[in-house]
Parts: structure tokens; sequence; C-alpha cells
């Protein structure tokens, strides 16, 4: 299987170099390791502590066979259970449906490669903790589920009979990103795509090509390549536009790249991605990258130098039609698809980074792009570690799609209480975010209050720092009935652009009754016939993302014979079916389709 990865990210971890990141594996040679994996369920660690809890180091990783009749080893992958990778393991037996804890995975692979290559494993994501080893060695350790990571394993590996063994633990902690309260699935496991990748001994190891901020004709960023050979020529052509340019790296493999180009520009009217291939003596990669710019202008977001609104829906990464995590390049093609459909030309991907299809397939369909880190509610805003986890998470999202056009927006938070120490963490991310790319602008869903009962008030002071301010409100759910949006106003501290992050209400598809009558599509469709006359009064609204597309599954949500463990608040049910309310946000965003042209 061919899969378009953009930029490949080395887990910052003891063991790996962390400037030898990897690109696009377009024109690179990939072997996927995707498919049935051995794995060892393991709630106490048995196969990772010894019974004083210490580290041992006899672990299940070393897949360890008896030598003789009488050898003790109390575990065998090759006679375990299978898991499908990519892929979660709560929605694949019905006995880790709520697991949270330890899975243990192996994968027998034999390699033949070239002298002088260079050979990574990468994986796509795990959540949460993944410790990795290969023939009984340990290449490292990665937190975060929601980011790729690679290790090295050039000299590790053999021509035959390798194990790869991956400790997957998903046990939710208090310090960690996010922390112990979600309302989502804690999807344990290999749930994106795992594959060998193979490169020359120097090669390009990141890039950034982009408009440069403040102009539609000028492309400006860096190569950077990693290996022995740093000094070389590097050439940067993009044949449909004419341009062949070419730059010399430094001693460090680090070159800018600054060029004139009469270049389409990327639209979701008309989302033009060019070819561009990036050259250097002993590599070459190959990406489809489109061109755009943005910025904000007083209350105005302005992409390519025109205002436009945001029609958006909120989207999680559960797997449309049969629950789970979602993972292919299918599941983004019907998630997205729905969210044309509706009218959008926006979604927020909520509440972590989302698989790589996605973004991919935003490029292609024309969809803006809404991207956050699942710094969420009551993160640990005092520990140190907690932030250097959250700036790292936020560090392999960008590395992995900063050259993407549909993302437009680094959102670092939603809805975190406010207090001094939640402020300078994340300004702290702000700052990171900025630095690591100038182009793209900050967001977060802030927190809000009234004023008055008729009268709501954004100051919340992180407003300051943001370039797009993002509100969740659930007037006519949490918050009152549906008519008292009516009589609400919105006034805000910032000369700043609003999106309305979240809004909305629960129904259980084809459950009907009164407008007033809870759970059915009625309630929510009264919700959102009164949000929509709310949203149109707000003077300084440039989007929206009702919350959410699709229903997904989340623990906080137990009522029986409605809930069933789903957040019900989609516009399209679990199985795919729209909901009264779809229709009613389709008909707004076609009237502001219209009026925009
Ligand atoms: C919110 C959260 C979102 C929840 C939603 C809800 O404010 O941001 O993660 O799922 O409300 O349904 O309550």
């Amino acid at each position: 299987m061919k899969i378009c990865l953009a930029i490949l990210l080395f887990a910052l971890c003891a063991q790996a170099h962390p400037t030898d990141l990897i690109t696009n594996t377009d024109g690179r040679k990939t072997t996927s390791l995707d498919g049935q994996w051995q794995v060892i369920v393991d709630p106490y660690e048995s196969g990772y502590y010894n019974y004083r809890y210490q580290p041992s180091d006899n672990g299940y990783f070393k897949n360890a066979k008896p030598k003789s009749k009488s050898d003790l080893i109390e575990y065998d992958f090759d006679k375990s259970a299978t898991l499908k990778v990519p892929g979660d393991w709560n929605t694949q037996s019905d006995q880790l449906f709520f697991y949270e804890g330890t899975v243990w995975y192996k994968k027998s692979f034999d390699y033949q490669r070239k002298a002088d290559a260079r050979l990574f494993v990468y994986f796509g994501a795990a959540n949460y903790f993944a410790d990795v080893y290969l023939n009984g060695e340990k290449l490292g350790q990665h937190e975060g589920g929601f980011t790729p990571f690679n290790f090295e394993i050039t000299k590790l590996v053999r021509d035959t009979g390798n194990f790869l063994v991956v400790k997957v633990d998903n046990k939710r902690r208090r310090d960690a990103v996010p922390t112990l309260m979600t309302d989502w699935w804690n999807y344990g496991g290999l749930t994106r795509e795992v594959m060998l990748i193979e490169t020359s001994s120097t090669f390009v190891n990141d890039y950034l090509v982009q408009l440069k901020p403040g102009s539609r004709d000028r492309v400006s960023g860096w190569v950077r390549l990693a290996g022995e050979k740093l000094s070389q020529r590097i050439t940067v052509r993009i044949p449909e536009a004419g341009v062949v340019k070419s730059f010399a790296t430094d001693g460090n493999g680090l070159a800018a790249i600054d060029f004139n180009a009469d270049l389409k520009l990327w639209s979701p009217e008309s989302p033009k991605l060019y070819d561009v291939t990036i050259e250097a003596e002993t590599d070459r990669v190959r990406d489809q990258i489109g061109f755009r710019s943005i910025e904000t202008r007083g209350t105005d977001i302005l992409l390519n130098g025109r205002p436009v609104f945001l029609r958006g829906v909120c989207i999680h990464e559960e797997a449309p039609l049969r629950g789970g995590r979602a993972y292919s390049r299918e599941d983004a093609v019907t998630l997205l698809g729905w969210a044309k459909e509706l009218g959008a030309n926006f979604v927020r991907l909520a509440h972590y980074p989302h698989n790589e299809f996605m973004i991919r397939e935003a490029d292609r369909m024309g969809i803006l792009v809404w991207s956050e880190i699942p710094v969420y509610w009551t993160i640990e805003w005092e520990n140190p570690a907690t932030l250097e986890n959250a700036r790292n998470q936020l560090s392999e999202v960008i590395a992995r799609d900063k050259n993407r056009a549909a993302v437009v927006i680094w959102s670092v938070a939603n809805e975190t209480p406010l207090s001094d120490a939640r402020l300078s963490f994340l300004r702290n991310l702000i700052t990171h975010a900025r630095q690591l790319d100038p182009t793209r602008l900050l967001s977060a869903a802030m927190e809000r209050h009234y004023l008055d009962n008729k009268t709501q008030m954004i100051d919340d002071p992180l407003g300051e720092f943001l370039d797009v301010l993002g509100c969740n409100e659930y007037v006519g759910w949490y918050d009152g009935l549906p008519e008292k949006a009516d009589g609400l106003e919105w006034k805000s501290k910032y000369q700043k652009p609003l999106v309305m992050s979240e809004f909305g209400g629960d129904a259980l598809f084809n459950h009907h009754g009164d407008s007033l009558t809870r759970w059915t599509e009625e309630y929510q469709e009264n919700i959102y016939q009164h949000q929509i006359s709310m949203l149109k009064r707000i003077p300084f609204l440039r989007g929206a993302a009702p919350w959410i597309l699709m229903d997904f599954r989340s623990p906080r949500r137990p009522l029986p014979g409605i809930q069933d463990y789903w957040n019900r608040k989609g516009l399209v049910s679990d199985r795919g079916e729209k909901k009264k309310a779809f229709y009613i946000m389709q008909r707004w965003y076609r009237e502001l389709k219209k009026s925009q042209h």
C-alpha cells in the first residue's frame, strides 16, 4: 500500500538523534507493516516490571522461546491472539472495549536493504505511550497518542527473522496531555500505520515550502539534510509553474529558500496543488503543495487577501459507520464528504491531531482546517513536564503538516479554566508555534462569561495573544432552553475575528417529539434555529463550527437507550443518518455561500 505521508518525525528520546527527521514517503522506499500483529494483554505490566516493580531485563520485548523442555517462559507471542494494525484494540475485542492499560504488539519481518541505505521504523500514532524494541533492544519511547514518530534501525536490522515489539499503554494520567478527563473514548493501540522507510545515507529530512507571510507570489522556507554529507547543492522544482531554483546547504545541512513564482493560489473553490520536488545530490523527495495566504485584518480573516467566512463543523476522529478510531483514506473521504454536503469550507479537527489522510484529503477537497493539540480542560499547568509534552505534541503536528495549504489555524487549547499558570503555559505554546511556523493563525477555544443574563463577554486574557478568538457555547443545551439565544448579545474586548468553535445539543437519530423534549431531533433542530439567528447578530463573527459532525463514543455518556456511551450531538448519527438539524445548518451555509459570491 502506498501511503502518502509528509513528514516523519523522530521522537524526542534519548536513543534518537533529534536532527534526523525523515520527510515525505513519496518517492521513498517504504514497506508497510500493517496487518495482523500478535498481542499480549498485560494489565499488570508483568512483561515490563519484575515482582519488585523494577523494569526487567527479560521482558516480553525479548520474545523469548523455551530452549529446553524445562525452560520456564510464561508468554508466547506466537500462540497469542492477533489484532489488526492500524486499529484501536477497544473495537476489535469485546474484552478490550473498556480496557485501559498495556498491550504488547509483535510483528516479525525480513528485510533486504542496500549497502549504504538507512532504515527507519515509522509509527503514524500509538495511544498513548509506546516503548519500541527491535530484536530485543530498546529503540526508545514516545509519549502522545496522536502524532507520528520514528526510530532509526539501520544498525539493528537483520536480513531475516527481525521482531519488532511495541508496548502500548493507554492508562490515563493526571500529568498527561490529555489528562484524566476527556469527553471522547480513550482508544488504545497502534491506531495508525506502521512502516519501514529506507533512505539514502544523507537525505532530505525536512522542508518548508510555503508562501512568504504577507506575499502571494513569493515562496520562502527552508530545506534541511540529515546525514554525513551536509553541504550539498539542492534544487527545488515546481514544473507546472516553471520553477527550477538551486540553493546550497550550509555545514549544518540547512538551506534557506526564497524565490518568486507565478502560482495559481489554493482555495476551497479551487484547491490547486502543485507537484514539488526537492532534489539533493544524494536524495530526492516529492510532495504536492498548495499555496495560499492566510491573515487577519481587524475582525476579518483574509484568505488570499479576501475576507472569508469559515463555514465549519467540528469532527472527532471517530470512524464513520463502524465506530472506533478512524484511520484510513476512506474514513477521511466519508467524513469530509459529509462536511462538504453540509456546505462547509472549514473543519475543526477536535481535540487532537487527526491522521494525515484527513489533512491530505482536506488539501485535495479544498477544506480549511483548524488543527488542535489535546490541551483540554484541566491540564497540570504548573508541571514543566506537562508543558514539555504539550510543546512536543505541537512540534510533531507542525512538523507533519506545515506544508499543507488546508491547515490555516493551530489551536493550542480547549476550554481551559482561567489562571496565571494556565496563561503562561498557553503563551509558551503560542510562542513555540509561531517560531516553528510563522505562516499560520493561532487560536484556542477560550473562556467567556455572562456580564448580565443577556450579555456574553469575551475578555479571556488569552485573547490578546491569539489571532482568531474561539468560543464554545451551549446555549439551549447546558445553558437554558433554545430560545435563550434570542435575547443574547455578544461583546468582545478584542478587535479580532471570532469563530464560534462549538454549539449544539444531543439528539438520537429518529427519536421524535416536540421541540422542547430532550434527545429528540426536534429539540436539536430547535437549538440550531435559535443559534443561527443569534450567530447572525454577532458583528465580529467570522466562522462557525457546530459540535459535531457525527456522534462519537464517550465514556461520560451512559444514558441507556439514548446515549449508550455515545455523545449524540452529531448532525449525522454514527450510522451515517442525517438528523433534522443537519438540514438547518445546511440551509444557513447555502445562504452564506451565496452572499459571499
Ligand atoms: C465541550 C467540549 C467537547 C464536548 C462537548 C459536549 O464543550 O469542548 O469536547 O464533547 O462540550 O458535548 O459536552
